[in-house]
């Protein structure tokens, strides 16, 4: 039994997640998701990360947006604006706010995060083991400079709010100091035969995970195969404001600028077909590199993307062992 754990944030790491499940149907798959997304609204906690995942892969994902529920509706969020409840700039679907309201609730009773998404999945049935990076609350705010004020908001009300129009000074993990891997993470780590770096965000999605204290360590002495798909393709990204965070931690925009954040922990990259050009300065920097298609157009083109990815992990496993 091949076991295989991936290391996800939202978006990028659903799609990517449904093709490695078509790639390696009989594997064991155990996803990290990202919980430094997470966000108190209304009194309830939304684990944004956490739940494209689990709808994504249970097939309760509305497919367009790559978050929040398929065939929802709004009228709980009309009520609110109607009272003139804030924030109204992000908005929680009704189906949706089931969710939410589970977990708020076991979170409330004792249960740590860990058990809580076990128990949302015991519903949805991913086909993955879901595991947050952390029972502890981690939060990434982002530091901007907003009329000559520095303030620091939610990472979701500059995404989301601001559309990452004005340029993140920094970017912190609040919490993250005294986070530690919640309870199967490390150990997931150890038995992985390979160990897959989606094409999420590198510094809001996969960033807060490495800084889980433990996490960065176990990956970087690992003796399974480290193996990374770009989420950049030429110099912007597939989707999403990865190009806005690059710019602000000084990493280039560019499929060899990512891997360079990850050179400690990495063995193999997955470029775009389109970037082959960059394969020798991956190499150069001790990291196997391969360019393939990586446009997550649909589920053939994901699953052969994890397939790719898979190749490349066993041809390292080949050449080490
Ligand atoms: N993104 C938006 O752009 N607008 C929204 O109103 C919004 C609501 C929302 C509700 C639940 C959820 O799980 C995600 C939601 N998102 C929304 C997406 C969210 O910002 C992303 O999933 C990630 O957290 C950022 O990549």
């Amino acid at each position: 039994m091949l076991k295989i754990t991936a290391l996800a944030g939202g978006i990028g790491g659903g799609r990517f997640l449904r093709g490695l499940l078509r790639a390696a149907p009989d594997a064991e798959i155990t996803v990290i998701g990202n919980t430094a997304d997470d966000i108190t609204l209304h009194g309830l906690h939304v684990s944004p990360d956490l739940d494209t995942v689990m709808y994504t892969l249970g097939g309760g994902i509305h497919e367009e947006q790559g978050w929040g529920r398929a065939d929802e509706t709004f009228s709980v969020a009309e009520e609110l604006a109607a009272y003139g409840a804030h924030p109204q700039w992000f908005t929680l679907g009704d189906r949706d706010i089931a969710t939410h309201l589970v977990r708020t609730q076991m979170l409330a009773a004792g249960y740590p995060l860990s058990a809580v998404t076990e128990a949302l999945c015991d519903r949805w049935q991913p086909g993955v083991r879901l595991v947050p990076m952390t029972d502890e609350r981690v939060e990434t705010h982002v530091v901007v400079d907003e009329d000559g004020h520095h303030r620091a908001i939610h990472f979701q009300e500059w995404w989301v709010r601001m559309h990452a129009s004005i340029p993140a000074e920094r970017i912190v993990f609040t919490g993250i100091e005294s986070a530690t891997p919640a309870p199967g993470v490390l150990d997931a780590l150890d038995a992985a035969d390979v160990i897959v770096l989606p094409p999420s965000n590198p510094v809001v999605s996969i960033g807060p995970i490495l800084a889980v204290s433990g996490i960065r360590e176990a990956l970087s002495s690992s003796t399974a195969p480290v193996v990374g798909l770009s989420p950049i393709i030429g110099t912007a990204p597939v989707r999403g404001m990865a190009d806005a965070v690059l710019r602000t931690i000084g990493v280039e925009v560019s499929p060899q600028g990512v891997a360079g954040m990850f050179t400690d922990i990495l063995d193999g990259w997955l470029v775009h077909s389109s970037d082959s050009d960059v394969v020798p300065h991956v190499e150069a920097l001790g990291v196997r590199c391969r360019a393939v298609p990586l446009l997550m157009s649909d589920i053939d083109a994901t699953s052969a993307m994890a397939s790719a990815a898979l190749d490349l992990a066993a041809g390292i496993r080949g050449r080490d062992s």
